[in-house]
């Protein structure tokens, strides 16, 4: 048998191996690699891709060197050589700057500071051949452009003339994991826990590799693996031995893992009395404990830490601040260059007026007292990852303290498993959002990337949506929020259309009419269930507790601001939570340009007004209509603009997959069916107020809005049962 033929036998096994004939189940993602058929394209990439080297040798230039061989064999449809000199034109040669053949390219001195984890994708000649570099400082950034390279031929671009720098913005693209012990996740939605605790450290499931190329793909560089409602096991030897075993896998994608601390975990596991962070014997403690995490995980990241909310314990336990409780951690874990994201996620016990004013009036006074390896970790909102809410205030309050984002990747509120909702136009109206706190131009993306402040420290964080689900994620299109996630922490100034397109088109494929249409869909999508969910800054009025579905109605709870009356005020007057001077004020916490602009309801952009005010019924709004009748037209826009996502997609069909496509589907009439519900449900409860008719011209409700009421979801996802 020839060397060619061999060759094309071993090609033609391990694409078996790669793209098992079981169909399109999502398991792939976006890293499907699937042949390119259009034939000039095909030969032009042909032409520029005889061959590729990587000099390297260490675990993550093997990983690169996988994904490489794995995606040219496959889109170019033959075994494209490993070279181990650039002996004929059309070389891809990937490596570090200082490389035996790249340093005789001298890239550095021709490159701006592209850091740890940059890299340049350049077309050269060399020795009177074309090759194409990709190279980095670090292997990571090797790696990184080896994806970017790989992502060009994914999304058929031309790659000719390739010149190409990219660094990320911020430090820590992490991913937090809402991960229970028993596998169960804390608002997940695709099955159990990808950590499975009980089999590991010995069996390591080829998945973890997944996860890791996955990220890797998207830049993503951490992973908290542990939910922030903590358990303190994960810090004893059983447990971080695994741990090891998860860091060991992932370390070649440059992922580290960072595990949530327990505050209370000194009394709990280490028999202490206390856990005051002040106490001598506590502090002890932890430097203990860190260094016992560092001799399994030796690049371990840090701590994640939620205190002093929803029933966490905290420094505040112990009468002493959040930034006592964050630096005794800092300081445990500062001779390792660990650091800790102390959440910014806290209400008291003692119900406020206002919730969302609790961590600006906590945190604000602490600015300047956290050690240098200390990020605050903010949600994007200041009440809790609603379908829409204005930027937190404590973007550009804090100028001394690094602040990190935490947005929420899984649905919790956002149709949870089935609704298509596509979250990048929504992270991407926070990072565009302008704090003015440094004048105009001050966006909340410049406050955590650290350029406005100057900050070393930056970092964006992901609440994952991923679980043991053959597509990871439940929903086939959901993969794109966490792909979204990924590619904004890396440049939060990528655009969301931009981000949906190449991700169809690796996920899907590239026909135009394919890439258009769904980007279409996604592109709506964020908006459309705002407004059968929560329109006109209405918040908070889902299921209790499951947070599955409308319920409006939710009073009389352990806490006042875990119910929806609190938040939409409805009586016979109107509608909304006044937050203006003349309300709770919350609107004070926001630089002057926006407090003029968001005090009266006449100038308060729409989509916030009953977030700011408490609006009468028959208050003409921007439409010419009132309040009430606004209302029920955009719940009735909503409901219908899903009629609207299910004939676009109903027109993919032979265009895509068939598996995927009926997926799709089959949720798309899921998601209509909920949508009519929350319509309904909403409008039934708020007309009980507003003693006003639905217009004429919608459709009206088909069942009573006791009907609504009575519905239960005992065994709803994502929260421990309880009946
Ligand atoms: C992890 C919301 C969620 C909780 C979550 C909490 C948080 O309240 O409903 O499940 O707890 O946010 O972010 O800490």
């Amino acid at each position: 048998m020839s060397k060619r033929s061999k060759l094309c036998i071993i090609f033609a096994l391990s694409c078996l191996a790669s793209f098992p004939l079981r169909g399109e189940d999502g398991y792939n993602l976006w890293l499907r690699y699937t042949p390119v058929s259009d034939k000039q394209l095909l030969e032009a990439y042909r032409n520029s891709i005889g061959g590729w080297m990587i000099e390297n040798s260490s675990p993550t230039a093997d990983a690169a060197r996988r994904e490489l061989r794995m995606g040219l064999d496959a889109m170019l449809g033959h075994p494209v050589e490993e070279v181990k000199t650039l002996k004929y034109n059309g070389i891809i040669i990937a490596g570090t700057f200082d490389s035996p053949t790249l340093s005789r390219l001298d890239l550095k001195s021709q490159t701006k500071d592209i850091g740890a984890e940059g890299y340049i994708i350049r077309t050269m000649r060399y020795a009177d051949r074309n090759i194409t570099v990709i190279a980095g400082e670090t292997e990571r950034g090797m790696l990184y452009g080896v994806f970017h390279f790989l992502r060009l031929l994914q999304t058929r671009q031309p790659i000719g003339q390739l010149s190409i720098e990219n660094a990320p913005k911020t430090r820590v693209r992490i991913l937090n994991h809402w991960d229970n012990l028993d596998r169960t996740i804390e608002r997940g939605y695709a099955g159990f826990s990808l950590w499975d605790w009980h089999k590991l450290p010995e069996y390591i499931d080829p998945r973890y590799y997944d996860y890791a190329r996955a990220n890797a793909s998207v830049g993503i560089n951490g992973t908290v693996l542990t939910n922030v409602n903590a358990n303190a096991l994960i810090l004893t030897p059983a447990y971080l031995k695994k741990v090891a075993a998860l860091a060991d896998v992932f370390r070649p994608y440059g992922i580290r893992v960072y595990l949530t601390a327990r505050f209370s975990a000194p009394i709990e596991i280490g028999q202490l009395k206390t856990a005051d962070p002040l106490d001598p014997q506590v502090q002890e403690w932890w430097k203990q404990k860190v260094r016992e995490i560092y001799q399994y995980i030796p690049d371990f990241g840090g701590f994640t830490v939620k205190a002093n909310s929803e029933g966490q314990p905290g420094p505040q336990n112990y009468k002493r601040n959040h930034a006592e409780g964050a630096n005794m951690l800092a300081d445990a874990l500062k001779p390792f260059n660990g650091i800790v994201m102390w959440r910014a996620f806290v209400y008291d016990n003692k119900v406020p007026v206002d919730r969302t004013k609790q961590a600006y009036d906590e945190f604000k006074p602490l600015d300047g007292k956290f050690r240098s390896n200390v990020m605050v970790q903010v949600k994007n909102g200041p009440l809790d990852f609603q379908p829409r809410e204005p930027f937190h205030p404590l973007f550009g309050a804090m100028p001394s303290t690094p602040l990190m984002m935490e947005f929420q990747i899984t649905q919790e509120y956002l149709g949870q498993a089935t609704h298509l909702v596509y979250l990048a136009p929504l992270f991407k109206e926070v990072l565009d959002a302008d704090t003015y706190s440094k004048g105009n131009g001050s966006s909340v993306g410049k406050v955590l990337d650290g350029s406005l402040e100057e900050h070393q420290l930056s970092g964006m964080a992901g609440v994952a949506n991923i679980g043991n689900d053959r597509n990871w994620c439940g929903h086939p299109i959901a993969q794109s929020n966490w792909y979204a996630f990924g590619r904004l922490a890396w440049d939060h100034t990528l655009s969301p259309e931009q981000i949906a397109a190449e991700w169809i088109r690796m996920t899907f494929n590239s026909n135009p009419e394919v890439v258009n249409t769904i980007t279409n869909v996604m592109m709506a999508s964020r908006e459309i269930t705002v407004k059968y969910m929560t329109p006109l800054g209405l918040h908070h009025i889902m299921g209790y507790n499951h947070h599955y579905g409308p319920a409006p109605w939710i009073k009389d709870k352990p806490r006042a601001d875990w119910t929806s009356v609190y938040y939409h005020r409805a009586d016979e007057q109107g509608l909304g939570f006044n937050r203006s001077s003349s309300g709770s004020n919350a609107l004070e916490q926001y630089q002057p340009q926006i407090r003029k602009i968001y005090e009266e309801g006449e100038t308060c952009p729409e989509e916030f007004l009953l977030w700011f005010h408490h609006v009468s019924w028959d208050e003409k709004v921007r439409s010419g209509r009132t309040l009430w009748d606004e209302l029920c037209h955009q719940y009735d826009e909503g409901a219908d603009s899903v009629k609207w996502m299910q004939e676009q997609w109903n027109s993919l069909e032979g265009k895509i997959d068939d598996d995927r496509f009926l997926h799709v589907k089959t949720f798309l009439h899921i998601q209509q069916q909920e949508a009519v519900w929350w319509r309904n449900a909403c409008l039934l409860y708020f007309q009980t107020f507003s003693k006003r008719p639905i217009p004429k011209d919608l459709e009206k409700p088909d069942q009573a809005l006791e009907h609504y009421q009575a519905q239960e979801f005992r065994f709803a996802p994502g929260i421990r049962p309880r009946w």
